[in-house]
């Protein structure tokens, strides 16, 4: 059995886990790219659940990310969600986000399948220019009706909260962004394709995640189940350390541009 590389090994001359991902990558027909609020963190955009600087650690997730919180205070949860649009909107693409741009190509022009599956709602792998993306938990810059479920074209950013909340065209209802709270099923088309891409991949890279919340957090342990090689690339463990082949204990921004650099470089 292979053995797991914790990037810790101080053992004579350890191949550096660079080159090792870079090797995994060249070895693979079918990547998938698993992605959370970590990736999105170096663009200054706040995670959920770090200690000090996680939203949550703020603010209540049931007030403010469940719909009975909309249905009691809506014009809290907008207020919310508008501030944290102005702030991704100010937010670029960090090096993170550009090297898996890089992967995506590099898996494209190579024959490999690629997939990039996130759980952030920011944009900001297809501001970056990742084609292949498929949205978990929707996106924030789009609104639907919380009664009728509409699609609206209405941009919150541009909209005066206090004059009035913003309301369905079709039957009146209030605007939510269209995103995925708590108790709230998942898009089923995208989660149908992110069962089935976890369960056929040969390499899943875990990034950025604390992979708590379900059913997201199922898909890495499913890849692993159906034989994946699983990359963890994360500063803290989550519970996927304990079956991932790698888990690289570093920034995904600093640590993706130098495992592709090593793909690109031809050094594997
Ligand atoms: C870095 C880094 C750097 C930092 N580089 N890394 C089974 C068991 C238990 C509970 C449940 C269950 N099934 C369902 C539930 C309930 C619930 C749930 O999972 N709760 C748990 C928390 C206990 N799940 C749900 O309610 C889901 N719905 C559901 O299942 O409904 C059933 C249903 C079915 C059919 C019909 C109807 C109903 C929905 C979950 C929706 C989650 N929504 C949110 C908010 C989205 C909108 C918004 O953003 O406002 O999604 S919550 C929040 O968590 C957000 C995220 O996408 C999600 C995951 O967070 P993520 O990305 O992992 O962030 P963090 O902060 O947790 O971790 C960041 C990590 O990055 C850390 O590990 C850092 O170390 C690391 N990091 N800097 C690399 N530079
Ligand atoms: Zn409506």
């Amino acid at each position: 059995m292979e053995s797991k590389d914790t990037g810790t090994n101080t053992s004579k001359r350890p191949e550096s886990q660079t080159l090792k991902a870079a090797r995994y990558v060249k070895a693979a027909d079918s990547i998938l790219v698993f992605t959370g609020a970590g990736i999105s963190a170096e663009s200054g955009i706040p995670t959920f659940r770090e200690a000090q600087s996680g939203l949550w650690a703020i603010y209540n997730p049931q007030e403010l990310a469940s719909p009975e919180g909309f249905d009691q205070d809506p014009y809290q949860v907008l207020s919310w969600y508008l501030w944290r649009l102005k702030l991704i909107q100010n937010s670029e693409p960090n090096p993170g986000h550009h090297a898996l741009v890089a992967l995506e190509e590099y898996c494209l022009s190579s024959g490999k399948d690629f997939i990039l599956i996130t759980q952030n709602i920011d944009g900001l792998h297809i501001k970056a220019g990742s084609s292949q993306v498929l949205e978990l938990h929707g996106n924030i810059f789009r609104l639907r009706c919380h009664s009728c479920s509409l699609p609206s074209n209405l941009n919150l950013s541009n909209h005066d909260l206090d004059q009035n909340l913003p309301r369905c065209t079709s039957c009146s209802g209030l605007l939510r962004p269209d995103v995925v709270w708590f108790g709230e099923g998942l898009p089923e088309e995208n989660l149908d394709i992110a069962w089935e891409k976890a369960a056929s991949c040969d390499l899943f890279f875990c990034i950025g995640t604390s992979t708590l919340v379900q059913p997201a957090a199922s898909l890495p342990f499913l890849a692993v189940d159906k034989g994946a090689t699983m990359i963890e690339i994360n500063p803290e463990t989550t519970p996927v350390s304990k079956v991932a082949q790698m888990h690289v204990p570093n920034l995904s921004g600093k640590f993706l541009p130098e495992m592709i650099k090593a793909i690109e470089s031809q050094q594997v």
